[in-house]
């Protein structure tokens, strides 16, 4: 196990903490590995991913892969709230459950979901390190009422509340239903991931509790959301179930509300560096829980190469 990353003074990325929002350049690579002979896709899909800070690769799992996550995330929902309420988020208004957390602990198949070759493998080759789950989490965006998420980036999120020192995670956001241009599909700005945008306020205690059904800290302000909006536009990750849609942690992104009949549930696992392991916060605060943000259970994955068969 390499030695715990020490905080740095430097704050590379300072944001919540007085500061003028503004948009700073990003200082880290997006792709860590530069040998195209040992990627596990077309190195074209790469490139992409390094252009816009995402990459959509469809059919990446069977119909019947899919469905065993679908009743595992049903079975989840069924039976968290009991057990792990903390790890389970409602809806605001409606109580219909939002998301749960920690999966990739908590159910066995999500488990070997986040050790598949075909995610795992793909993350170790672009952040060139050995990776382990900073957070996963199941988004249930439930139809007729299920609320938005407001833009973000995670990385913002990542380093002021939970330590990540530098921009070298990524999330892989697999779809369990279709996401249709109608239901709340993932939105994220091409080319956003270059450009570390300031966020304004300082960071309230304890402020998951509240983030994670309605974030209001950590957002971007109107006037630099309009600029990057201007500069790269809105792309809509729309994907029949069994699609990936691969982020950099940095990527600006955000989903509208649901009020069709037809749910939007998606399950992200966010792989994140070893040498990128998480250090006390940069907003000097309290960290936040383990089934949130992985402190203590950081287990560098060895990717295994799954198939259908072994999600039956
Ligand atoms: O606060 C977080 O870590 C979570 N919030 C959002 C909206 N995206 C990233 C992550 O799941
Ligand atoms: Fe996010």
């Amino acid at each position: 196990m390499s030695l715990p990353v020490e905080k740095t003074d430097i704050d590379l990325y300072p944001s919540r903490n007085g500061h003028p929002a503004v948009i700073l350049s990003r200082t880290d690579p997006v792709v860590y590995n530069r040998n195209a002979d040992q990627s596990p896709v077309d190195y074209e899909l790469i490139q992409q991913y390094e252009k816009n800070g995402f990459l959509v690769l469809d059919n990446v799992f069977t119909a019947d892969e899919i469905n065993s996550f679908k009743l595992e995330m049903k079975r989840l929902r069924k039976f968290t709230g009991a057990i792990n309420s903390n790890e389970m988020i409602v809806e605001p208004e409606s109580g219909e459950v939002r998301s749960i957390f920690k999966v990739h602990e908590t159910s066995f198949i999500f488990n070997k979901l986040s050790l598949d070759k075909r995610l795992a493998g793909l993350a170790e080759f672009i952040l060139n390190d050995q990776v382990y789950i900073h957070q996963s989490r199941l988004n249930y965006k439930p139809g007729f009422r299920g609320k938005e998420f407001y833009w973000h980036s995670d990385f913002e999120t990542w380093h002021v509340e939970d330590g990540m020192p530098c921009m070298r995670a990524l999330s892989m956001s697999i779809t369990l239903t279709d996401n249709d241009h109608y239901n709340g599909p993932l939105m994220l700005i091409p080319g956003s991931h270059d450009d570390f945008v300031v966020c304004s306020g300082k960071t309230p205690k304890d402020n998951f509790k509240e983030s994670l059904k309605k974030q209001t800290y950590g957002v971007p302000s109107d006037k630099n959301l309009k600029s990057l909006v201007d500069q790269y536009g809105i792309f809509t990750a729309t994907g029949k179930a069994g699609s990936v849609v691969i982020f950099d942690c940095n990527t600006m992104h955000g989903s509208n509300g649901n009020i069709t009949p037809f749910p939007r549930s998606n399950i992200f696992l966010v792989y994140n560096a070893v040498k990128n392991r998480v250090v006390e916060p940069y907003s000097n605060q309290q960290a936040r829980p383990e089934w949130i943000a992985s402190r203590e259970s950081i287990n560098p994955i060895t990717a295994v190469e799954c198939q259908s068969v072994d999600y039956e």
